[in-house]
């Protein structure tokens, strides 16, 4: 159950779901909701009954980003530049380096560093009301939170840079036929689209997991030579699993697996 008071937290079935929780401002972020959402990632991170994690927000909105609200009430106090670095960074590294898969849920509008954190997980899973924008450029600002690691790597450089520099909003179904976002749902479908996914995710052989997601992401910056040494070694640690007598036992003898994470 949940202790937060700008996101809530709920784990049930080996998948924890941190859902952002300020409906009224669609879930933008302040350093409250900031703060909350990277002791729930710890939290996930740490606690071996969490196999999957979702990412979504609560009421219409999946999330609009830095809450410029509170900026303003703080007035000129505010350093920028020193706030992505409090904040916003560690987050999207913690996100991205998650030793299990993400999904970001995405129920609602999801824009500036709330499209972010929607990139930075492995998967996005969008209602039909889902929406994207890369909302910085309306405010005379730059992508960040990852933005500029994650758009052009999903989309390409030419409609990166359309999404960034015009800063439009986004239909669903145009981001999916982008590639932003995975699977395309009906809005009354997407918890228990999300959550078979989910579940099935939680059923598969955690290690193995984590190093694909490994292997993956170091497979888009190395070279073919150092992916493949990276994958040796990889694959050598995933021989000695548990998991892996257990599938091919589970194959032979014709069963579902049950694997442990060991
Ligand atoms: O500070 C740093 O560390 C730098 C980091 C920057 C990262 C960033 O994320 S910069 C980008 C910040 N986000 C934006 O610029 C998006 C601003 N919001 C919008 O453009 C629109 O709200 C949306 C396109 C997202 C959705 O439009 P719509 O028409 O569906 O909703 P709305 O009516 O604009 O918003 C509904 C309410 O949410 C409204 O409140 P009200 O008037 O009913 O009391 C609106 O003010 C509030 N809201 C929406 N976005 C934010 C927000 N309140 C505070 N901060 C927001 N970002």
């Amino acid at each position: 159950m949940s202790e937060f008071r700008d996101i809530v937290y709920e784990l049930s079935d080996g998948v924890a779901t941190i859902a952002l929780n300020r409906p009224q401002a669609l879930n933008a972020l302040t350093s409250q909701a900031l703060t909350e959402l990277a002791t729930a990632l710890t939290l996930s991170a740490e606690d071996p009954a969490c196999r999957v994690l979702i990412l979504t927000g609560r009421g219409r909105g999946f999330c609009a980003g830095q809450d410029l609200k509170e900026h303003q009430a703080q007035g000129v106090a505010t350093d920028i530049g020193e706030h992505v670095a409090r904040y916003y960074n560690p987050l999207v590294l913690k996100l991205y380096h998650f030793a299990k898969p993400t999904i970001a849920m995405v129920n609602g509008v999801a824009a500036g560093a709330g499209m972010s954190l929607a990139l930075a997980c492995d998967f996005r899973i969008a209602s039909q009301t889902a929406r994207f924008s890369q909302a910085f450029v309306k405010i005379g600002l730059v992508p960040d939170s990852g933005s500029s690691y994650f758009l052009p790597r999903l989309v390409g450089v030419a409609r990166a840079l359309e999404m960034a520099m015009l800063g439009d909003v986004m239909d669903a179904a145009t981001a999916f036929q982008w590639g932003l976002v995975h699977r395309l749902v009906e809005p009354e479908t997407l918890e228990e689209e999300t959550f078979n996914w989910a579940r099935r995710l939680a059923e598969g052989p955690p290690l193995a997991l984590a190093m694909i997601k490994e292997s993956i992401h170091r497979g888009i910056d190395h070279n073919l030579s150092e992916s493949l040494e990276w994958e040796r070694g990889l694959q050598s640690a995933a021989a000695r699993t548990y998991d892996h007598q257990e599938g091919v036992q589970a194959f032979l003898n014709k069963r579902a697996p049950e694997f442990r994470g060991q």
